[in-house]
């Protein structure tokens, strides 16, 4: 059995109880198969009020998240896993994707520094950090909740994370379709029927419905994924 182990540096550690709290991500961290923990970058300034910011050089409203805490806070967690890999997390990074979250899943420590809306001094990626990573094309106000998406979408690919690792097999043997539409009882709900091939009992027709509708529906909502490494 393997452990992942997963370092967050952020200024606001509460936010990470509830969703680390609950059911998956928690029997997980039971199981010993994540080893999940929350730095507060505040205990890492060297500030009498624990300042983490200062307005910027050159001018420009805002201000900038210092270097120095991100510097500690980074130093204090390679003490205890040198080998870490440390992603920033920030609107400027690559965007993540389920390649990525395998990528990750197979390494055996993850360094996670949310910023905040207002940036952070350059010399934080430039000296500490090893990956930019970015969730997707709109603004929050900081990289908290990408750090969560990140833990969970990594977590859920260990061996042992998930109950049913069926469920994993199927959705890369699924490729890059949208999945098909799916029934269960009552067969008519007031009118409103199920496709009459799901009851025939002919499962070569029934995987050919799938398969033909998940296409379809791929076509109308998303036609770059069929384009990008089609294994369909
Ligand atoms: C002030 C100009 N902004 C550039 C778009 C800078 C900025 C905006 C938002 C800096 C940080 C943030 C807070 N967001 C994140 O830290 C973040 C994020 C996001 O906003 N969208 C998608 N992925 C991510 S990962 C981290």
């Amino acid at each position: 059995m393997r452990t992942l182990r997963f370092d967050i540096v952020s200024i606001f550690p509460g936010m990470f109880e509830s969703p680390f709290g609950d059911s998956i991500i928690q029997r997980a961290r039971e199981e010993g198969l994540l080893d999940l923990r929350v730095h507060d970058l505040r205990e890492f300034s060297l500030n009498k009020h624990k300042k983490v910011d200062d307005s910027p050089f050159g001018g420009g409203v805002g201000m900038v998240m210092n270097v120095e805490p991100f510097a500690r806070a980074i130093a204090e967690v390679k003490k205890e896993v040198p080998e870490t890999r440390t992603l920033l997390l920030s609107p400027g990074g690559r965007p993540f994707d389920q390649e990525k979250a395998w990528e990750l899943s197979r390494l055996p420590s993850l360094t996670l520094i949310c910023g905040r809306y207002e940036g952070i001094d350059e010399r934080v990626r430039q000296h500490f950090v090893d990956e930019e990573i970015s969730i997707g094309d709109y603004v929050l106000t900081g990289g908290e909740i990408p750090a969560m998406v990140l833990v969970e979408a990594v977590s859920r690919l260990l061996p042992g994370v998930l109950g049913d690792p069926d469920s994993i097999v199927e959705e890369s043997f699924a490729g890059n379709l949208l999945e098909y539409p799916q029934y269960t009882r009552p067969q008519d709900y007031q009118g409103m029927k199920v496709p009459e091939v799901l009851v025939s009992g002919d499962h070569k027709k029934i995987r050919a419905w799938q398969k033909a509708e998940a296409l379809k529906k791929t076509e109308r909502v998303r036609p770059d994924l069929l384009k990008k490494n089609r294994r369909s």
